[in-house]
């Protein structure tokens, strides 16, 4: 089997980490090797040029090297008729979850206020809200969501609510669905993260109507897609309280420009799309298993549902 690697960094690492779990393939990264486009079986990328996978005739699989497909979606050209996989790998749920908990941690225990104390030199003690009644609200119940909502019920957090597309049964876990579920959802999510994917339906899903329906004071952390987000509304309830503060891994455009408002906003902690990054030695061992099953005629776990859009 042929597999080429279409990514923009770590290609050394990519490269080792293929060959070591699939010895029987030839692996060639683009850009580095001579291609002969017809030759190859499979691609592994990670966001590669719109229209580029369209050129190679003979695809038998698309496995997306990380969890969201949005970037791959967006191409027009992509070959709808090859399957499409994306990853879902326990370290890059573990690295979201801490990423996570870190953030509701964060605001439940009050560290933006004493951030700016600091500043100020100011001495006050506020008293600890309590964690088994603390409102927290995850969009999207999927791999990642899930693996979150255990990690702060393991922490005390007992009042945790999921919204997701489909109602799902999470001992613990209250779980809210479509359309209908959603205002309930967000009367009680204190604290708001945000783990949905990239698609038509999600796109601005968070704005001035439904923000304003958060309980007054929120934190929102989002760490799925900056799309979901409409960032001047957003800056509209952080300006009135409406939300109090927030965490942002994701940006409508990334990186984020440098005259964007959110770089000087008090109440926001920014970082640069790392809640969770692909680590090419364990992604490479789960890339390998689905291959083979493509190369065998198996369906391979994770297929994505292109009319869904995840
Ligand atoms: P999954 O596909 O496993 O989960 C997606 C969840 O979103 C599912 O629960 C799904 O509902 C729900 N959902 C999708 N569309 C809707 C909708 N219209 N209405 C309500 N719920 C919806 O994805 P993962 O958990 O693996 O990943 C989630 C996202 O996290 C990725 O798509 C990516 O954008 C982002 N991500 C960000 C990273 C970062 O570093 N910042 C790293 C990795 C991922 P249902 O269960 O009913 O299908
Ligand atoms: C992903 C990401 O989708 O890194 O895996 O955002």
């Amino acid at each position: 089997m042929n597999v080429l690697l279409i990514r923009a960094d770590e290609t050394k690492a990519w490269r080792s980490a293929l060959r070591r779990h699939l010895p029987e393939a030839d692996v060639y990264v683009w850009g580095e090797d001579d291609v002969d486009k017809a030759d190859i079986d499979y691609a592994c990328v990670w966001k590669p040029e719109p229209g580029l996978l369209a050129t190679f005739p003979n695809l038998k699989g698309i496995y997306n090297l990380g969890a969201g497909v949005d970037a791959l979606l967006q191409d027009e050209t992509l070959p709808r008729d090859v399957p499409l996989v994306r990853l879902v790998d326990p370290m890059l749920s573990s690295g979201m979850v801490e990423y996570v908990v870190h953030g509701v941690l964060h605001f439940h225990r009050d560290m933006h206020f004493y951030a700016g104390q600091q500043k100020a030199k100011n001495w006050t003690q506020h008293l600890n809200a309590n964690t088994q009644k603390r409102g927290v609200g995850i969009l999207g119940l999927g791999e990642l969501g899930q693996d979150c909502a255990h990690a702060l019920l393991m922490l005390g957090f007992e009042n945790i609510a999921g919204w997701s597309r489909t109602e799902k049964e999470l001992p613990g876990i209250q779980s809210f669905a479509g359309e209908d579920g959603l205002n309930q959802f967000l009367q009680h999510s204190e604290i708001l993260v945000n783990l949905l994917p990239a698609t038509k339906a999600t796109h601005r899903l968070l704005n001035r109507d439904t923000l304003s329906k958060l309980p007054k004071g929120a934190f929102v952390i989002n760490a799925g897609r900056g799309t979901t987000v409409n960032d001047d509304d957003l800056i509209e309830t952080l300006n009135n309280g409406q939300v109090a503060a927030a965490m942002l891994d994701v940006f409508n455009t990334e990186p984020l420009p440098q005259d964007h408002p959110y770089w000087s906003m008090n109440n926001l902690i920014l970082t640069p799309h790392i809640a969770s990054l692909t680590t090419p030695m364990t992604a490479a061992e789960i890339i390998t298993k689905g291959l083979r099953d493509l190369e065998d005629g198996n369906t391979p776990d994770n297929l994505v549902d292109i009319e869904q859009g995840y």
